[in-house]
């Protein structure tokens, strides 16, 4: 079997998986083994520092370098996260482009391509993931890389009206045709980019999963991402969390417990969410001294402006919902911003009988996806999920709600909450059949066998 290369921005520690990206790479790679490229987290001082360090892992063998400043700030929080990460997500009002953040992207991709080009085999295949790296195949092709490269984004692809908006979006798209497959998280984000081709770049699709531009014809499709079912649902069904669920209990817990679970980022749509809950409480004021929203938000990205904002607007929200409605038996929202293991979540979400997943707009979102698969079959929780979120796309039997609607999310809660137990249990088959279906194994299968059709498809 060919040997699997994966490279992305951040390479993640195992013991310490920062967000959904090192799930799905980490659940790829301890499968079938292979090489795992990318950043290490460290910044060095100065570039002469910029050298390859080697760990390995069982089957796993992790290939990682620093960043300088120069480049943390210009590639990482300047083009990645203020110009592509805000486009992507449909907020060309946050979006900040400047020449040197274009530089600093350009110059990483380079570097990087620079040091992984040597450390290929013949017959790697190589696997690039996500809005840092889009250029990277186009560097390696450059320097004669003629392996199989695919390249896939973890985040929506906006319609083209929003995307042209990125300056760079001529030199973007001619590096995304260096690809041989270029793959989405889910139908809406393949067809805008099938219209971007077509309508504004003057390519022409060949063919359900091939298109045409710049001179090159490459493969694009649609591969949601999905999560380790078994391994998420034995956690949320151990000894350990049955004993955290306990304790959880027999201390402050309220009779029903709504749970969000999100990195603190404006696309989550954390602010509507608190909202929402308080909406609720007025709505249906049963609810109060019973229902609590437990919050857990670890900050991400606190250099960027927007991301120190949101963090304080939750603050002060979640401050002013406790001081106005609560009572000193009773606090209706917790608001924790660390993170926690993965056992911890397990049982957290096993212990929680609404899961409220309602991002403004989001790739996938494999909370959705966990707090499914941490429940108990036989008394289980309701996913109140945004139609905004990618997953929304596949399950169906959850509650779908629009998140800016308060009140839409307020009354979808309040179903979820008063739901006879028979179409709980109904929903929740139905839900756990679609994430089987649709798991991380399949994802990385389906992927890397349309990678490997896809030559043959330009051959033929
Ligand atoms: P993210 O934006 O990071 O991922 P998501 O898919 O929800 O969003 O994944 C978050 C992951 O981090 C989950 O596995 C969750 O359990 C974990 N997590 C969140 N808070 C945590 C905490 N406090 N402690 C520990 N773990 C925590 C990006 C895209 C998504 C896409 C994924 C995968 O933005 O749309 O679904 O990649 O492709």
């Amino acid at each position: 079997m060919s040997r699997l290369v994966i490279v992305s921005n951040r390479v993640a520690d195992p013991n310490q998986v920062h967000g959904g990206l090192d799930v799905c790479v980490l659940d790829a790679l301890r499968k079938r083994g292979g090489v795992w490229f990318g950043w290490n987290g460290e910044i060095a001082s100065k570039e002469s520092c910029l050298e390859v360090g080697y760990a390995k892992l069982d089957r796993l063998t992790f290939v990682t370098t620093p960043l300088v400043e120069r480049d943390y700030d210009e590639y990482y929080l300047g083009f990645a996260n203020a110009a592509l990460w805000p486009v992507h997500h449909y907020r060309l009002d946050l979006a900040r482009f400047t020449p040197e953040s274009v530089e600093g992207y350009r110059r990483v991709n380079e570097r990087f391509a620079e040091m992984l080009a040597p450390l290929l085999r013949r017959d790697d295949i190589v696997w690039v993931q996500d809005y840092h790296l889009i250029p990277l195949g186009a560097a390696l092709r450059a320097r004669g890389v003629a392996n199989r490269i695919g390249f896939f984004l973890h985040i929506p692809f906006p319609p083209p009206e929003v995307f042209v908006a990125t300056p760079e979006h001529e030199w973007l798209m001619r590096a995304y045709a260096e690809y041989d497959l270029v793959g989405f998280q889910t139908k809406t984000d393949h067809l805008n980019f099938c219209r971007f081709v077509t309508e504004c770049m003057g390519g022409r699709i060949v063919s359900t999963d091939m298109l045409q531009v710049a001179g090159k014809v490459f493969s694009a499709g649609f591969f949601p991402v999905g999560i380790d079912v078994d391994s998420f649902a034995a956690m949320a069904d151990s000894p350990d969390a049955a004993r955290h669920i306990r304790r959880m209990r027999k201390t402050s817990a309220p009779r029903i417990r709504v749970i969000g679970v999100d990195r603190l980022d404006y696309t989550k749509g954390l602010p509507d969410r608190l909202r929402s809950f308080k909406r609720l409480l007025e709505l249906y004021p049963e609810n109060r001294k019973r229902a609590a929203l437990l919050q857990i938000a670890p900050p991400t990205r606190e250099d960027v402006q927007a991301y120190a904002e949101i963090r304080r607007e939750l603050e002060g929200l979640s401050g002013e919902i406790n001081g106005e409605l609560g009572d000193f038996d009773w606090t209706p929202v917790h608001y924790i911003h660390r993170r926690l293991s993965r056992e911890t979540l397990a049982a957290l979400y096993r212990a929680s009988r609404v899961g409220l997943v309602t991002p403004l707009r989001d790739g996938m979102n494999l909370v959705a996806k966990e707090y499914v698969a941490a429940q108990d079959g036989t008394n289980p929780g309701v996913l109140v999920l945004s139609r905004f979120a990618g997953a929304a796309e596949d399950l169906e039997e959850a509650l779908i709600v629009n998140p800016y609607d308060v009140d839409d999310v307020a009354h979808a809660t309040q179903r979820a909450i008063a739901m006879p137990l028979v179409e709980r249990i109904d929903r929740h088959r139905a839900l756990l059949t679609r994430l089987r279906a649709r798991d991380a194994r399949n994802w990385t299968r389906e992927f890397l066998q349309a990678l490997d059709a896809s030559r043959m498809a330009v051959a033929a």
